[in-house]
């Protein structure tokens, strides 16, 4: 039997899905989007996860697509890039956003293409100071897919996105936290044990109110002012008509830590 292509592991309520083709930097075939996709299904569909961290096996965290897959074009077969995007990194990438738990990615070393990009998509993302971030596709006469046109000008803004996206140059991780594409970079050897504590503690607290934070923060983009008030008004009911609030506030009152439940 041949290895999986995603290894799933569980450490409490933290779901850790690695990405596991380290020979060709994890790189993306149709075989692991179809593994990612149905881990992602089952950490969603299981009630005792309460985070996801994605990560790379080997020295890379994802070189996005693998070029060498049958019908990339390298073969003489027509390529159908379209499809491959439509068919598997649009549902990969809305699938990461609407996880009903947080999703942090580790960023263990390089990460381009698509698989900078899926990163990107997650809602915290952690590099080790040895990671980079490359937007590989001009170099290959394409364009950034994976969210990248969406995600990068909202990150960094225009002139930073267009800049990264054109000229395609490695972004060290210690650099991309400075300009605020990614949340923190920290030295190689704390990279696990940091965002295992991050994910332990997000883990604790309110998945139902993550989600919807991560919710209301993307559909406020386009909105006006008093829109994103009216919203943020209505998500509060839905919230506060959780067991998680009341939960929140009890525990708050009674000066002990909070036990949330809700997904
Ligand atoms: O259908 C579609 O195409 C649409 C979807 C597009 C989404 C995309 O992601 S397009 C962008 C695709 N990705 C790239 O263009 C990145 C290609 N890779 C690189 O530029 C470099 O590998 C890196 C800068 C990421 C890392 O460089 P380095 O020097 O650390 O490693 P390396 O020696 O280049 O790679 C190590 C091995 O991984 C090597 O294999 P080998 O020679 O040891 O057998 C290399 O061929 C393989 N590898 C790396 N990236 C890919 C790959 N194999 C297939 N596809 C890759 N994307």
């Amino acid at each position: 039997m041949s290895d999986p292509l995603v290894l799933i592991t569980t450490q409490v309520a933290v779901r850790t899905l690695t990405l596991n083709r380290p020979a060709a930097l994890n790189s993306f075939t149709a075989a692991m989007h179809a593994e990612l996709l149905a881990a992602l299904d089952g950490a969603a569909a299981d009630e005792a996860v309460r985070c996801v961290v994605l990560t790379g096996a080997g020295r890379g965290f994802c070189a996005g697509q693998d070029l060498s897959e049958p019908g990339m074009g390298a073969d003489g077969q027509a390529a159908d890039v379209e499809g491959v995007v439509e068919r598997l990194y649009k549902p990969l990438a809305l699938r990461i956003r609407s996880m009903p738990v947080p999703v942090i990615a580790m960023v263990n070393g390089v990460a381009a293409g698509a698989g900078a990009n899926i990163a990107l998509g997650c809602d915290i993302v952690m590099a080790a100071r040895s990671a980079s971030f490359i937007q590989a596709f001009s170099k290959i006469g394409l364009v950034p897919d994976g969210g990248g046109t969406w995600l990068l000008p909202r990150l960094v803004g225009r002139a930073r996105a267009i800049g990264l996206a054109m000229t395609g140059d490695k972004l060290p991780a210690e650099e991309a936290q400075a300009i605020g594409l990614i949340w923190r970079c920290v030295d190689d050897a704390a990279l696990v044990e940091t965002t295992m504590a991050l994910a332990a503690r997000l883990a604790t607290m309110s998945s139902r109110a993550l989600a919807a934070t991560r919710r209301i923060l993307d559909e406020a983009m386009p909105m006006d002012y008093a829109a994103a008030l009216g919203q943020e008004a209505r998500v509060q009911g839905e919230m506060s008509r959780g067991a998680d609030f009341a939960e929140g506030v009890s525990a708050f009152l009674q000066k002990r830590p909070a036990l949330f439940k809700d997904r």
